[in-house]
């Protein structure tokens, strides 16, 4: 839900900044105001700002003083982050606002109370980085982690004070079909109110709908209706739209919400993925957010470079790997026709390198582990609900789910989401393969091999043909199941060449990608491919990293790979809708 009425005050720039690796903060009352020299930028994880900072994984705190007008005075207020973590404190003024676990959903503190009008306000913000098992997702130190990302920390994304009046609207949610079916539900904190229901072309040229519900008094409000000419969202045509949502009382306006929405169907039968009736192919990529200096803040122009070159090549389709994308990124990807498939940060890749297997099933069958893993979900649901863009979820990454406890766990939150979101279908990224008990518990069959790197290495034929037995095998027991690649790839190192194609070549990531593509376009049962990865991107150091994980296409930087021009080759050989 997005507003242009109300007021934002971006929080944006340099802020005071202080590590804490000896947590004294709190006990000296570093939350009433710190002393520091150091100076940092926000929004952009605090590692790579200062090459003194990169492999700090602990407490750090943050300051900055924003003046509030007085004319603001009676309003709702609200700090609200993007993203930042992993664990985040806030204070103003020294006043404890709130706290909040997670680095890759909003979350926002109402802070009405604490702000002093017509005056400086003093913000204070402390960052807890430390690794833990019991994280989303585990980690046990800065490079002994559950998974294949560097474990950077702070106020990742835009934060800002938002401002409304005391009468304004909490959530909303918003259904459409792609025959112009509206459906819409209001959460508005009001006794009594007038809603002003509009829908308008992308441009916000044209109104295509207006709409009136008189004297609602109660917080919820259920709206339906058949809309006319509009046309369906598609990949090959991303038609938006804007519903705009305003509230009166007594005729007066008092807030004014709205979304961009598009109008289409997603439906998993009989072994397909449908988009609109019509069964797609998902061709793209495993992402993530990861940007040389900003860490995991994705600029803008970062983003737009990508999503040309992702259209470039051909690509209609990625995965959020391995947590929430900003809301910046997933405007792109709905205004760009991108097919996404949304993840949470429940990543389990090498959770065998912190717990052993008994550990895992007591982790997984914890009550309060799942419920943390729930509240994640919701957040995530809640952000990203409304784009057309999402057509599926990824309940998690790579679960060690050939141990009955964490299969199990799969079972219950993949519920989760269909109570949260039934419109929308499940599936999660397994490298179980044939062993996984959990294949199931999802609509779609997501798989990763990298048969030819970490077993069969140096032999990509032979790699090749143990994956294709092994994903026949897995076609045989679920028929109707659609199934999808979620990761293969190998590393390259840009400018290493090597004839014969040799581990770590250009040539040996070139051959990797071509064979694995042309042997999987040609099953009827594969419904998506996705290669890992998009870009390089940093990783925890290791003896099987240098320093990035060089399966991207394109370098960090984003310039090209041998390979990239024999995806663009492949890629235009499928089409997006078979
Ligand atoms: C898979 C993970 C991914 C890794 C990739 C790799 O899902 O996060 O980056 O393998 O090892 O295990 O490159």
């Amino acid at each position: 839900m997005r507003s242009w009425y109300r007021q934002r005050i971006s929080l944006e720039g340099f802020w005071k900044f202080r590590l804490d690796e000896r947590d004294l903060g709190e006990k000296e009352n570093w939350y009433g105001g710190f002393e520091s020299d150091d100076v940092i930028y926000v929004p952009a994880s605090w590692n790579e700002q200062n090459p003194d900072w990169d492999q700090f994984s602990s407490i750090a705190w943050y300051e900055k003083k924003v003046f509030i007008n007085e004319e603001h005075n009676n309003k709702e207020a609200w700090i609200i982050f993007d993203g930042a973590g992993y664990f985040t404190k806030v204070w103003i003024n020294g006043s404890y606002i709130g706290s909040h676990e997670g680095s890759f959903t909003k979350f926002k503190f109402s802070i009405k109370d604490k702000l002093t009008f017509g005056d400086f306000n003093n913000i204070i913000v402390r960052i807890d980085n430390k690794p833990d098992v019991h994280n989303l997702p585990p980690a046990k130190e800065l490079n002994v982690t559950a998974f294949d990302f560097f474990n950077y920390g702070g106020i990742h994304r835009p934060v800002y004070i938002e401002l409304a009046d005391e009468c304004h609207v909490e959530d909303l949610t918003i259904h459409t079909k792609a025959n112009g079916k509206l459906r819409l539900k209001a959460e508005v904190n009001c006794n009594e109110y007038d809603l002003k229901i509009r829908l308008m072309d992308k441009e916000m040229n044209n109104l295509i709908l207006e709409d009136e519900i008189k004297g609602a008094k109660s917080r919820i409000v259920e709206y339906e209706r058949s809309v006319n000419n509009v046309k369906p969202w598609d990949p090959e045509s991303p038609n938006l739209y804007i519903l705009i949502l305003d509230v009166y009382v007594n005729h007066k306006l008092r807030d004014s919400v709205y979304e961009r929405i598009g109008f289409r169907d997603v439906e998993i039968r009989n072994g397909r993925i449908y988009l609109n009736n019509r069964p797609i192919f998902l061709k793209g990529f495993g992402r993530h957010e990861d940007f040389p200096v900003l860490g995991k803040y994705m600029y803008g122009a970062v983003l737009i470079r990508d999503f040309y070159l992702m259209k470039k090549i051909g690509a209609n389709s990625f995965r959020t790997s391995h947590y929430p994308y900003s809301d910046e990124h997933l405007d792109l990807a709905d205004e760009l026709g991108f097919l996404v498939i949304l993840e949470p940060p429940l990543c389990y890749s090498n959770i065998n390198r912190i717990l052993n297997k008994e550990e895992i099933a007591k982790l997984f069958s914890d009550e309060r582990y799942l419920e943390k893993a729930k509240s994640v979900i919701n957040e995530m649901i809640k952000q990203h609900k409304n784009r057309p863009s999402v057509i599926m979820y990824s309940v998690t990454n790579e679960p060690p789910s050939d141990i009955p406890e964490v299969a199990e766990f799969i079972r219950k939150i993949a519920e989760y989401f269909k109570v949260l979101d039934p419109t929308r279908g499940t599936t999660f990224a397994s490298h179980r393969s044939i062993n996984d008990l959990a294949l199931g518990c999802v609509d779609v069959i997501s798989l990763n091999y990298y048969h030819g790197w970490y077993t069969e290495w140096g032999e990509i034929s032979k790699g090749v043909s143990i994956m294709l037995r092994e994903i026949e095998e897995i076609h045989k027991r679920f028929p109707d199941k659609p199934i999808m690649i979620t990761e293969f790839g190998a590393d390259a190192i840009l400018g290493l060449h090597s004839d014969p194609p040799q581990m770590w070549s250009e040539e040996y990531q070139e051959e990797m990608i071509r064979s694995y593509v042309e042997t999987l376009m040609r099953r009827d049962y594969i419904v998506g491919l996705h290669i890992w990865n998009f870009a390089d991107f940093r990783s925890t150091q290791s003896p099987m990293r240098s320093i990035l994980n060089r399966k991207g296409i394109f370098t960090r930087d984003r310039q090209p790979k041998l390979s990239a021009k024999t995806v663009k080759e492949l890629y235009s050989k499928i089409k997006t809708f078979l």
